[in-house]
């Protein structure tokens, strides 16, 4: 259809861009990493949003040029960051479960690494539960790009399948605790158990945590009596652009 015609001039056209949203670290409470996350700068549409052009691109194969457009930009946009003297901060990019699929996406992140002059632990790259069903393909690419150095994160971490079984033997750095939980984390009693109970598991399993989705402040307190590490938020910001986020360091710290 139209619009997945469209898709294929995009790029080309370079409608696509990336807002950055912030990722608190709570124990220090400053910003510690940022979230890229696409958009799409439609010329009659306006801005579309990834869930509304994100499957129509994996159906036409687009999301391969697109994601790798995605990456680049993001590792260069985190390697501008630190030559202009910000404190070196982690940039998480999403992968679509294509990406896992098709071979050679840890040469890609390599020669993309390279090309950009960004340091592997500065990138982390976040799956969801739903992409690693098929365990045996899906394992040794993980193994190679934790060869390579980046950092992996499970994203909307609680709503898929066999997620356990994900922790137990995924190479896996950091767990995203998806924001349908901490949504009401402060007033609903089976949320608060849950959210407390990821923490202490990622905790006892090495792995380091993260609550998406906090817009509250008392959202924000009980993370930081559970000892959740990071959080990311509307309560701190919503997605900007690069030049923005510049501005709001200072306000953030
Ligand atoms: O950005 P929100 O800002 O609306 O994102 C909506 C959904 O789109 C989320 O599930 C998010 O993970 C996904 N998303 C955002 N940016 C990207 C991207 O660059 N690649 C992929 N595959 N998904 C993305
Ligand atoms: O699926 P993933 O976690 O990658 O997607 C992140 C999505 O969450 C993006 O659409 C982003 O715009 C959105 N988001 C970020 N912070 C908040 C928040 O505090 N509340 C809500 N409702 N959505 C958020
Ligand atoms: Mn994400
Ligand atoms: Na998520």
């Amino acid at each position: 259809d139209k619009l997945k015609e469209e898709l294929r001039h995009a790029l080309d056209r370079e409608e696509f861009c990336l807002l950055y949203q912030p990722k608190l670290n709570l124990k220090t409470g400053r910003l510690c990493g940022v979230e890229a996350l696409i958009r799409w700068e439609h010329p009659e549409r306006g801005i579309i949003s990834p869930l509304d052009f994100i499957p129509a691109a994996e159906e036409t194969g687009m999301i391969l040029p697109i994601g790798e457009w995605v990456l680049r930009t993001a590792c260069e946009q985190n390697k501008a960051w630190q030559e202009k003297g910000l404190s070196p901060m982690i940039m998480a990019v999403n992968l679509s479960a294509c990406q896992l699929f098709v071979d050679g996406l840890a040469e890609k992140v390599q020669s993309i690494l390279d090309e950009s002059g960004l340091a592997p632990e500065y990138l982390e790259l976040e799956i969801t539960e739903s992409m690693t069903m098929d365990v045996d393909s899906v394992l040794p690419v993980l193994h190679k790009l934790k060869q390579i150095g980046v950092r992996i994160s499970m994203d909307d971490f609680g709503t898929g399948f066999s997620s356990l079984y994900h922790l137990k033997e995924f190479p896996i750095d950091s767990i995203k605790i998806d924001r349908s939980f901490v949504r009401n984390c402060t007033n609903d009693s089976k949320d608060a158990t849950i959210v407390k109970t990821i923490i202490v598991m990622a905790h006892q399993l090495q792995l380091e945590v993260i609550a998406e989705g906090v817009e509250f402040k008392d959202h924000l307190v009980f993370l930081q009596q559970n000892l959740c590490d990071e959080a990311q938020g509307y309560l701190f910001s919503k997605p900007v652009p690069p030049v923005e986020l510049v501005n709001i360091i200072p306000i953030l710290e």
